[in-house]
């Protein structure tokens, strides 16, 4: 595997076990310089804490993107999850155009919402530069919720394949690359995530663990890009980081102190394992 380099911008909740401090380790761990642009600092993530802090950074990108163009600097990935502010959108957008070398693959999670809802401090603005984001990339992950946020679709608990099948169709009318629909479930059971590129629809289906915990978004994501650099194919990298959640998950259920959070940690040399495989 040729050594690559991928940028990931996305928060530093500093407590949390999501965003950065997840993507950092992980796609590290898969074997990849791994280059960050930090969106926000915050003291924790938005979920369950109170009286968090956010101090958003936004402008310092323009100027750490004209440092790394003067350096020659150019990625073979560049990642993006939470961001801190809409501004942001068009700095990123900058960033993609002018920081990806000719090959790189620009891989969009628009991590804005779950559940239904947006997270704290997202609005309407938010979502369409979150959809302009990810006209510009070749994969993008959402999971149900944000898929629906982005093609304007009514957020449903429950669902057929056809409501899914409609949601994938209008996702591909705003990404032309591969869409990567997370947590499709129709029973207890079962988790899907359907992959959607050029005219083949397909789905890998694992196991579903009641409890839902924070941070496995950002895991799934970290680890599929990590596993996709690594020159897996698509469905095995998703596979491979749908495995590495569920692991991750199954590591944390038994401690019920630890409930921001998901025990990624315990489970890296799982995921080195199945790079191997
Ligand atoms: O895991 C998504 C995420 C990332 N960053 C921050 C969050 C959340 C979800 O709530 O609050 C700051």
């Amino acid at each position: 595997m040729a050594y690559k380099r991928i940028l990931t911008i996305q928060d530093i909740s500093c407590l949390g076990q999501c965003s950065m401090t997840v993507a950092l380790p992980i796609v590290s761990a898969c074997g990849h310089e791994t280059c960050i642009l930090p969106s926000a600092v915050l003291s924790t993530h938005t979920g369950g804490f109170s009286g968090y802090t956010v101090n958003d950074l936004s402008e310092d990108f323009p100027a750490i993107k004209n440092h790394w163009l003067k350096e020659g600097i150019s990625f073979d990935a560049i990642y993006t999850g939470y961001l801190g502010s809409t501004k942001q959108i068009q700095y990123v957008s900058d960033i993609f155009d002018e920081l990806k070398n000719k090959d790189g693959k620009i891989i969009v999670d628009p991590a804005m919402a779950d559940n239904g809802k947006l997270y704290w401090g997202f609005d309407d603005e938010y979502v369409k530069g979150m959809a302009y984001l990810c006209s510009k990339a070749d994969i993008i992950l959402p999971n149900i919720t944000e898929a629906c946020f982005l093609t304007g679709t009514e957020y449903k608990e429950s669902y057929d394949e056809s409501y899914i099948n409609e949601l994938v169709s209008k996702l591909k009318e705003i990404c032309s690359g591969c869409v990567i629909l997370t947590g499709v479930s129709y029973n207890d059971a079962e988790i899907h995530v359907v992959i959607s590129d050029n005219d083949s629809t397909t789905s890998y289906v694992h196991k579903r663990i009641s409890q839902s915990y924070h941070g496995t978004g950002d895991i799934f994501s970290s680890a599929f890009v990590g596993s996709y650099m690594h020159d897996k194919t698509m469905f095995d990298a998703v596979k491979i980081a749908s495995d590495y959640t569920v692991k991750c998950i199954e590591n944390t259920v038994d401690d019920t102190s630890h409930w921001y959070g998901t025990k990624f940690e315990t489970a890296i040399k799982d995921l080195v394992a199945m790079l191997s495989e």
